[in-house]
């Protein structure tokens, strides 16, 4: 039996938004005016599955996992945002990182690509003490990245923190992994973004392989992200 997430009906598989790979003029334009997304987190967190599905618009099957060596950035790309597509998301590079890395280089990482978005990809299905254990290495230098680096700062515009692989737990685990996760951002943050911002980070439930329940949790965290850039 799987598990049950409110909000979700298992069997129903919701409408992925429209990729268009940008090519030619119009490669040139998105690649202009588009916005580079940053793809963070521990190994085997689920971000190679994440980037792919912001890219492609298909979901993998649980259990093709091919560790990520270098840093892999896309060509541009869009995504058709809402529900007639009619919001489009210009994405000048999707960046998907190796989490073998660790947190420091993680966050170091933003100081030097300044991206506009950082989404951040934590994996449900370990223990919460690593989960956090990694978030907190990674906001502490993050804090300082950003305090340091004043273009860094002022390109960010989003961050979005994923609680991937939301099908391993159930709905309680996942309200207090949701707590710890927003304690550690409080903790961290707020003397680089402001309080008002931390709180404005969403903390989302999401699912970057195909399971019973569909593309739901993965189209709702993109159109989060794909709201807040576009506007
Ligand atoms: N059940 C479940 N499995 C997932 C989910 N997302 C990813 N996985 C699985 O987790 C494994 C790791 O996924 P990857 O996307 O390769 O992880 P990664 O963060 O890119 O890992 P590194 O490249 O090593 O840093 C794969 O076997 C995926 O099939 C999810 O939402 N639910
Ligand atoms: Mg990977």
């Amino acid at each position: 039996m799987g598990v049950q997430i409110e909000g979700v009906t298992a069997g129903v598989r919701a409408g992925g938004a429209r990729r268009v790979r940008a090519k030619g003029l119009y490669g040139l334009i998105t690649h202009a005016l588009g916005k580079e997304i940053l793809v963070l987190g521990p190994s085997t967190a689920g971000k190679s599955k994440f980037t792919d599905y912001l890219r492609l618009g298909t979901l993998d099957e649980e259990g093709e996992r091919e560790m990520t060596y270098h840093v892999r950035k896309s060509p541009a790309f869009t995504v058709g945002l809402g529900t007639d597509g009619d919001c489009v998301l210009k994405v000048r590079r999707a960046v998907d990182t190796p989490g073998q890395v660790g947190p420091l280089q993680h966050a170091t990482l933003v100081g030097r690509r300044k991206p506009h978005a950082i989404v951040v990809v934590l994996d449900c299905g370990r223990s919460a003490l690593m989960m956090t254990t990694w978030l907190h290495l990674f906001c502490d230098r993050l804090d300082t990245v950003l305090r340091k680096g004043f273009y860094a700062r002022r390109k960010l515009s989003e961050i979005v923190v994923l609680l991937n692989k939301r099908d391993k737990i159930g709905t309680h685990q996942f309200e207090q992994l949701h707590y710890q996760v927003r304690g550690v951002l409080n903790q961290h943050l707020t003397v680089a973004l402001g309080a008002q911002r931390v709180e404005s980070i969403p903390i989302l439930g999401c699912i970057s392989v195909q399971t019973e329940y569909g593309t739901e949790l993965v189209d709702h965290a993109i159109a989060h992200l794909g709201e807040r850039l576009v506007r």
